[in-house]
């Protein structure tokens, strides 16, 4: 698997929780260390170190707007599935921050 290098050069603001964190995001090659971070802890609301359920499907729902879609529901769960096949590497169905780094790498989307 390929993680993003970290880059300690950079350190963006703490963005407002209401913005599209993918949107920020994207265009960014690679995250810092903090950025990482950052955007685990806007997810995980609740914070208890593991991005599941609400959470998950707000992560995903930004995720596929930032594509340019308006996702449904439906859409929405299909994604998940995928998602959690492809970067839910202990099987617990919650996404925590080096299954979510896992997510973010070029590598692992498609
Ligand atoms: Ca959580
Ligand atoms: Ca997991």
């Amino acid at each position: 698997m390929e993680l993003f290098a970290v880059e300690n050069s950079q350190h963006s603001r703490v963005l407002p929780v209401e913005e599209n964190y993918i949107l920020k995001l994207k265009g960014k090659k690679q995250l810092t260390r903090n950025e990482m971070t950052e955007f685990f802890q806007h997810y995980d609301q609740d914070n208890n170190g593991k991005i599941s359920g609400a959470e998950l499907m707000a992560l995903l729902r930004d995720i596929l707007q930032a594509e340019g879609k308006e996702p449904n529901f439906q859409e929405i769960k299909e994604f998940h599935q995928a998602i959690l096949s492809l970067c839910d590497v202990n099987h617990d169905r919650m996404i925590d921050e080096a299954e979510l780094t896992l997510l973010l790498s070029p590598s692992a989307k498609k």
